[in-house]
């Protein structure tokens, strides 16, 4: 397990994991009954990952990388990044590798429904094979301020719209995660979150050349702990956009409400873009730290895609564009 050692700039640690909000009583007293529910079925995670068969889209991948996507930073080391993730159905701590082996992803349906021509339902298997994968070098951006560069694959979420064939009253795609209290403690534990977790793009956004669907990473089938088998990749939000474990996108003429928006509005909001500007109401959005390096840097605007999507926002600068 690499060890992620937190410097004097950084956080109070009351604030290090801010997406988390403060525990009042009742909800405390819930969560560690929760907890210790579930410790009664420790060896759960470590079963799955024994009995878990072979991915069988793994002969899609290394996929060929897009070079268009180029990155200004190294990418950030596999088994960092593999050990230092944000997946609340797993736990509130950055070390939920581990647990998230009891994520059981096949069989594995997705559901596509709303305003399209045709509602549909169709297994992962079939939907990456449907679409070509391609790899791309990404940034990704936590508004708890730390930062990765991963080599995700997958395709892009347009021609999951493409397929879709939303009508043209649909303005906002809403993605949903799986509900499984048999498989993500955390939607045990926490039972006072609106599970499932939810996320929303408006069609713009979605239609986005940079907005990606992703089943890989590293060149491999995408890992648990990032979401598998598939998740979305916004890289100039901040990272509570990019849902993971996608089993739902519904066209909708209504904008949808995250899970993080419905739990603390004060904090966080539907655009979510990345602004060193603006800070979250309980620290400065102006610094990132490249998590696995000694190196923090500047924010930038939009995570430095600006030039792909500075102009979705045009006219909406009055707008929360801040976490
Ligand atoms: N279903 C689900 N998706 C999620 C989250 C989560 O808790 N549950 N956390 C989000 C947040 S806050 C971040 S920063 C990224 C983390 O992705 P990573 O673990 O691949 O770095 O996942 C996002 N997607
Ligand atoms: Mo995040």
């Amino acid at each position: 397990m690499p060890v992620i050692r937190r410097r004097g700039w950084e956080l109070p640690e009351h604030l290090a994991t801010p997406e988390h909000l403060f525990l009042d009583r009742r909800a405390f007293v819930t969560a560690a009954a929760g907890i210790a529910a579930g410790s009664l079925v420790p060896d759960l995670a470590l079963a799955q990952r024994v009995t878990d068969a072979p991915d069988p889209t793994a002969n899609l991948y290394p996929a060929k990388r897009n070079e268009k996507f180029a990155l200004d930073r190294p990418v950030t080391d596999e088994k960092i990044n593999g050990n230092y993730n944000n997946f609340y159905e797993y736990g509130t701590s950055k070390n939920i590798a581990s647990a998230a082996q009891a994520l059981k992803t096949r069989p594995w349906t997705i559901k596509i429904d709303g305003m399209v021509e045709k509602p549909m339902e169709l297994g992962i298997d079939d939907l990456v094979r449907k679409i070509p994968i391609e790899e791309r070098l990404y940034r990704h951006r936590c508004v708890e301020r730390w930062s990765m560069a991963i080599p995700w694959s997958g395709f892009p979420f347009a021609k999951l719209v493409e397929l879709a064939k939303p009508l043209s009253s649909a303005k906002y795609v809403r993605m949903e995660t799986f509900l499984d209290k048999s498989m993500a403690p955390g939607q045990r534990s926490l039972s006072y979150y609106p599970w499932p977790y939810v996320e929303g793009l408006s069609m713009a956004e979605a239609t986005n050349e940079l907005a990606f669907l992703v089943t890989g990473a590293y060149g491999k089938p995408i890992a648990k702990a990032h979401g598998a088998p598939l998740r979305l990749a916004v890289p100039w939000k901040y990272g509570f956009k990019s849902i993971k474990s996608i089993v739902k996108f519904s066209f909708t003429d209504k904008q949808p409400k995250g899970l993080w928006e419905e739990l603390q509005a004060s904090e966080y909001g539907f655009w979510a873009n990345v602004n060193p500007q603006v800070p979250h109401p309980r620290w400065s959005q102006a610094i990132e730290e490249l998590i696995g390096t000694n190196e923090r840097r500047p924010t930038l605007l939009f995570n430095g895609y600006g030039d792909y999507v500075a102009d979705m926002y045009k006219g909406l600068e009055k707008e929360r564009l801040w976490a």
